[in-house]
């Protein structure tokens, strides 16, 4: 979980940038939570959530995977445009919705279908959470953020494809072309 908590009135967040992270295996919890409880009316200042994969965290209908939570009194809506281009899906346990001061929150260029992982079993530490090439949720479906990086966890440059993709691996193409036909007789 990622968890920020401004809680007095010298604490200000300002220009917290969250870019192609994979979290996956929270359920009952957000994987974000941002908490305020101070009375800084500007500390979402700069901020910026792209390119994450959310999967299985958050809980059914009654915890969303993300979450900004007011504790003195929803004095604000969130920006419209700093939290965008994230694929969140629930999975087996999960819950998709992004939750901003008591109020759902929808991205203009979110994705919510499911990722397409290597390799995927919920809790499994063997997971292998970079994407098929038959993903279409996340692949080539983020936003370039090549002002701040321009390669993935692994060091392949970004973009690969059309695209960046969501979370922390972008998909390598295999551009091997397929081998010539061997014992092929023809009549
Ligand atoms: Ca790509």
């Amino acid at each position: 979980m990622i968890q920020l908590h401004a809680h007095d009135d010298q604490a200000v967040i300002n220009n917290v940038k969250i870019f192609n992270n994979t979290i996956t295996d929270m359920p009952r919890f957000p994987a974000m939570r941002i908490i305020i409880d101070n009375s800084h009316a500007d500390w979402m200042s700069g901020w910026e959530i792209k390119n994450n994969i959310v999967y299985n965290c958050g809980y059914l209908t009654l915890e969303p995977a993300i979450s900004f939570e007011d504790q003195v009194s929803p004095r604000y809506t969130c920006p419209p445009d700093f939290l965008d281009y994230n694929n969140i899906n629930g999975g087996p346990e999960g819950n998709s919705m992004i939750r901003c001061a008591g109020t759902n929150y929808l991205q203009a260029h979110g994705q919510s279908a499911a990722p397409l992982f290597v390799s995927y079993n919920e809790f499994s530490q063997d997971n292998d959470l970079r994407l098929l090439a038959e993903d279409s949720a996340a692949k080539d479906n983020g936003v370039s953020l090549a002002a701040y990086f321009t390669s993935d966890k692994d060091g392949t440059s970004r973009p690969q494809g059309s695209g960046w993709d969501m979370g922390a691996y972008e998909l390598i193409k295999d551009v091997t072309p397929p081998s010539p036909p061997i014992g092929l007789t023809v009549y």
